[in-house]
């Protein structure tokens, strides 16, 4: 049962697309100040699962967490906001129940942070929906919830392929010889992403010339192999004359204001930048249309980046730091007027005060940004979405964003933001799908390898054995740091091994992401979610189920030749080298220690369960749903479910079969 209470008066966030009206009686378990504060005290043995892209655990308790979009690609233990706002919770224990803060500015959340046996949050005004959902367990409330945020977005099959990316390829010739060393190395390959260099000066909808001169043939020639070629969509448009997107966004007032009403000026890659107000309509349609420059070249999926908005600075703060700086730097500067000025310089990037200094035009009221700041990211993917809709009606366009709000999971998908190279981001990253999940967060997935620092081929090989798994699979990393492309490294023969694996999974991926987008359900879960009643199962941290089948214990530490894996039933141990060699065996419901070698994916298959498994293929447009084999326990069934990894509607196209 979903009831829905109102404080103040709530900006609408399209976040709930069902009518739900305000209920009568009193806010259960939560008591509140009616000033955006809610208090819950938690029992010792109540879990508190949520928050979506959040740092932490899968139990979020023992932290104070912050919803407010940020750029943080150095996030640690001791970061409190991420790139997304998921303000949904599922308190489990004592009581059971699941509830969403339906707020789009700052929400505070802390769950046993403060006080180890309370649960505050506070949303920074008294503005604001929260939807209190009860039901028979966790599954079922995170469905009831689901089907009022609405069904999540699909991609191409396509986009489940292995992508390669890097922060550095620079021009053409670097694209092709991505895609020819992978093809050298028999290395299977659906996609390479351009980053912002393909742009001429980072200017949305622009391409470089002398870099990209014939991006239409490369495009092109690209998609006889099978490849993919995806660009990235900044949020911040460069301020420049004769800039066709900054012209008409000046004229039909599509960007955001400042306190004088004029163009609100913030600096980003292209430099000064207006940010298009994604929250009007107008906007929204005008900018979608933009991508028509890029799909016209034959280009069929966009990442769309820095929409929280990241701002590295803004004019006029840079002016004060500068005259304060100087200030400071008179004469003698003492000791504290030195790290006055250091974090001066550092507070330019991303500070809060700035988001209080521009506007959105909402109905003809303005609209402080900061207020609803985490609903900027959504928006713009659905400008792509809903334009992509009207322009190519006939298929499905590849989207994903960085930044999100409960809602954006229906116009695409997202990665989980930048990582680095740490051993720690797997596990992060892992811990995150289960709460992504239950937000409505289907297409998801990290970048695998780490995108900041140099990495590791040890560290690499871990993560593919961990990324084979989510929807997203791409390799992505920073310009500067120690190149990733799997044949860089000595051992590329496990590395393609591992790709090749992912493609003989991608028939019970897809078809498991297939059911939980139709039917409201969660494709990666915490352990506790399907073995309610196993004590040891609520605490594992580091183990998911994997659709109905699965289930995943990734080796996350370096030089460890195997891991510890609980088992809360008994399952089919499948320890694979290459698709076709393979060893398995059967290990009772219990602890065990299991050796897996470098070289080795290990998972787990569910007790008289099956998963179908394919040849492995070159690219998706090869993958081969005949020849299935089933790979798990005899005399077991699965149900596929298929379309034509295009249409639309997946409905359209829709075929579930048993093998
Ligand atoms: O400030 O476009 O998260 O994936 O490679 C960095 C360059 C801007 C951040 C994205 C990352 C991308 C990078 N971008």
């Amino acid at each position: 049962m979903i009831k829905k209470y109102v404080y103040g008066n709530p900006f609408p966030t399209d976040a709930v697309v069902i009518e739900i009206e305000p209920a009568a009686d009193k806010l259960p378990f939560f008591e509140t100040d009616n000033q955006g504060g809610f208090t819950y005290s938690l029992s010792e043995d109540d879990i508190v699962y949520g928050l979506g892209e959040q740092i932490r655990g899968i139990n979020k308790r023992g932290w104070q967490y912050v919803s407010w979009n940020y750029d943080n690609p150095n996030h640690q233990e001791d970061t409190r906001s991420l790139y997304g706002a998921h303000n949904f919770i599922i308190v489990c224990g004592a009581a059971t129940f699941g509830a969403f803060f339906d707020y789009a500015g700052k929400m505070e959340f802390d769950i046993g942070y403060t006080k180890r046996s309370v649960m505050q949050i506070k949303a920074a005004q008294n503005d604001l929906a929260v939807y209190i959902i009860t039901g028979e367990n966790e599954k079922d409330i995170v469905k009831q919830f689901r089907e009022i945020i609405g069904r999540s977005y699909v991609p191409p099959l396509w986009a489940f392929g292995y992508g390669q990316s890097r922060w550095g390829y620079k021009n053409e010739q670097d694209i092709r010889a991505v895609a020819e060393q992978y093809k050298a190395a028999g290395i299977p390959l659906d996609s390479i992403y351009l980053d912002i260099d393909y742009m001429e000066h980072y200017k949305d909808f622009t391409v470089d010339k002398e870099r990209f001169p014939d991006l239409k043939k490369l495009v092109k020639d690209m998609k006889t192999q099978g490849i993919h070629l995806v660009p990235i969509i900044d949020a911040g448009v460069k301020i420049e004359e004769g800039y066709e997107v900054y012209e008409e966004g000046v004229r039909g007032n599509y960007f955001c204001k400042n306190a004088d009403s004029e163009d609100f000026v913030g600096a980003v890659w292209p430099g000064r930048v207006h940010f298009p107000d994604f929250l009007q309509s107008e906007t929204r349609k005008w900018f979608g249309k933009k991508y028509t420059v890029l799909t016209k070249l034959g280009i069929d999926g966009f990442w769309n980046d820095m929409n929280e908005p990241a701002i590295f600075y803004t004019e006029d703060r840079l002016a004060d730091t500068c005259a304060e700086i100087k200030k400071l730097t008179a004469g003698n500067m003492g000791i504290n007027e030195y790290f006055t000025f250091t974090g001066m310089v550092a507070g330019l990037n991303g500070n809060m005060g700035d988001y209080d200094k521009f506007y959105h035009n909402v109905d003809g009221q303005m609209v402080k940004h900061s207020d609803i700041h985490n609903l900027y990211g959504m928006n713009m993917t659905r400008s792509a979405f809903e334009a992509l809709q009207e322009i190519c009606p006939e298929k499905r366009t590849l989207f994903f964003s960085r930044s999100s709000y409960i809602g954006a999971h229906r116009y695409g998908g997202i990665w989980q933001g930048d990582n680095k190279s740490w051993w720690s981001h797997i596990l992060q990253s892992m811990q995150q799908l289960p709460a992504l999940n239950m937000a409505g967060f289907l297409f998801i997935g990290s970048d695998t390898g780490g995108f900041g620092c140099d990495t590791t081929e040890d560290l690499m090989l871990r993560w593919l054995q961990y990324s084979l798994f989510t929807p997203l699979f791409r390799n992505h990393s920073a310009d500067g740091t120690r190149e990733q492309e799997l044949y860089r490294f000595d051992n590329v023969n496990a590395a393609a091994e591992m790709i090749k694996i992912r493609y003989s999974l991608i028939p019970y991926l897809y078809s498991e992401f297939l059911k939980a987008a139709l039917n409201n359900e969660m494709m990666f879960k915490p352990l506790a979610f399907d073995f309610p009643e196993d004590l040891t199962a609520k605490q594992v941290e580091d183990q998911l189920l994997l659709g109905n089948e699965l289930m995943i214990a990734p080796v996350y530490k370096q030089n460890a030749q195997g891991r510890y894996v609980y088992l809360p039933e008994e399952m089919m141990l499948v320890r694979m080298q290459s698709c076709n060699d393979y060893q398995t065996e059967i290990l009772p419901q219990g602890h065990h220690y299991v050796n897996i070698a470098l070289n080795e994916l290990v998972f787990f298959i569910r007790n008289q369960r099956a998963i179908p498994f394919a040849q492995t293929a070159e690219n998706t447009t090869q993958t081969d749903i005949h020849s299935l084999r089933l790979l798990g326990y005899s005399g077991s069934s699965y149900v596929l479910y298929w379309d034509n990894g295009s249409s639309p509607n997946p409905e359209d196209s829709l075929t579930v079969s048993t093998l």
